[in-house]
């Protein structure tokens, strides 16, 4: 793994010197957003209007936030629409590769690069940052829309509404605020804070990470036993955020990244919701567990360096959930 600086690789691990052993993230560097005329959105520049056809979303299946677009690409009808290329599980010293000796992995249908950095020069030749997925990117200009995975759904929650006429809306204006809150408290305690408990390089860092962690599982589980979603009764963007860590849980975060106070299993309420959104029309397709399990066990040598890949239980996302549907 690496990071790119002027346009060159540089093989670097993350470093958790600094900070006292404690995992940061990077902030995303394309911020641009598509819209239903081409007008700019919220940050970054106009021009990327939504048309068929024009935008390709380069993903990993093994990653949680790339995971977020391809549900939303699912949900709102957009299949025929953008096209996919998946990169193969392998993270090794190159980053994300196009390799295709891995079912699902289809290489770069684009460009048939080698490696998702390629994308990010062929943006910006003197581009510098994280090579991450997903990428969201403009056929039509040569450039990347975005790489932030929690601006990319809610472009694809509206932009091509009137292309598709579906206008199911996972970020309704009368439950911004509620949704906003639970996103903050999830994405730093839950989908990012697993990534903080496996990354931290010190004792303190990881229980810093892992108590909040399960503070927030129990929470809500709590939330979970009295109302059918986050928000309420209607399923929002902050479900699909939660979802996405959830379904990963047991299979990886619990034992890899040490998140091993208990499982998804062991919380009623949140595995019976986990197994509702997954049985949600479209979304079963999108979480390919293969990816997932090999992903992060083979992939993170510094803390599995013989990157054996564990057999694991085989929990039943298909059962019966016995909660409400939207
Ligand atoms: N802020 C980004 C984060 C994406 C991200 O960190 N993706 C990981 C995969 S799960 C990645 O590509 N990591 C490669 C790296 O950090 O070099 C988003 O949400 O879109």
């Amino acid at each position: 793994m690496g990071v790119l600086i002027d346009g060159k690789w540089s093989d670097q691990w993350y470093d958790t010197k600094k900070t006292g052993g404690a995992f940061q993230r990077d902030t995303s560097r394309f911020r641009n957003w598509i819209t239903a005329d081409g007008s700019a959105g919220p940050t970054g520049e106009g021009g990327f209007k939504a048309e068929a056809g024009r935008y390709h979303l380069y993903v990993s299946y093994a990653c949680p936030w790339a995971h977020r677009a391809l549900i939303f690409r699912a949900l709102k009808g957009l299949d025929d629409l953008i096209d996919v290329s998946a990169v193969h599980p392998d993270m090794l010293d190159d980053g994300w590769s196009f390799a295709t000796d891995f079912p699902g992995a289809t290489g770069d249908r684009l460009f048939g690069s080698s490696h998702i950095r390629d994308i990010y020069i062929r943006a910006d030749p003197k581009v510098s940052g994280r090579a991450t997925v997903p990428v969201l990117w403009d056929k039509a200009q040569g450039k990347i829309v975005s790489n932030e995975s929690s601006e990319i759904i809610r472009m694809l929650n509206t932009a091509f509404n009137d292309l598709t006429g579906n206008t199911d809306d996972y970020y309704p204006a009368d439950l911004r605020l509620e949704i906003d809150t639970v996103n903050a408290r999830i994405y730093d305690t839950l989908n990012n804070g697993v990534y903080k408990s496996g990354f931290a390089s010190t004792q303190a860092a990881y229980e810093d990470a892992v108590y909040p962690l399960f503070d927030t599982l129990d929470w809500l589980e709590e939330r979970l036993s009295r109302q059918t979603y986050l928000a309420g009764d209607r399923l929002t963007e902050a479900d699909w955020r939660l979802f996405t860590t959830l379904v990963r849980f047991d299979l990886v975060y619990h034992t890899h990244f040490k998140c091993n106070r208990a499982r998804i299993v062991d919380y009623p309420n949140l595995w019976a919701y986990t197994r509702a959104l997954y049985q949600h029309p479209g979304v079963a397709q999108t979480v390919q567990f293969d990816h997932i399990v090999r992903h992060y066990h083979y992939s993170h040598e510094t803390i599995n360096p013989h990157r054996i890949v564990p057999i694991n239980p085989n929990p039943d996302f298909s059962a019966p959930h016995g909660r409400g549907t939207a």
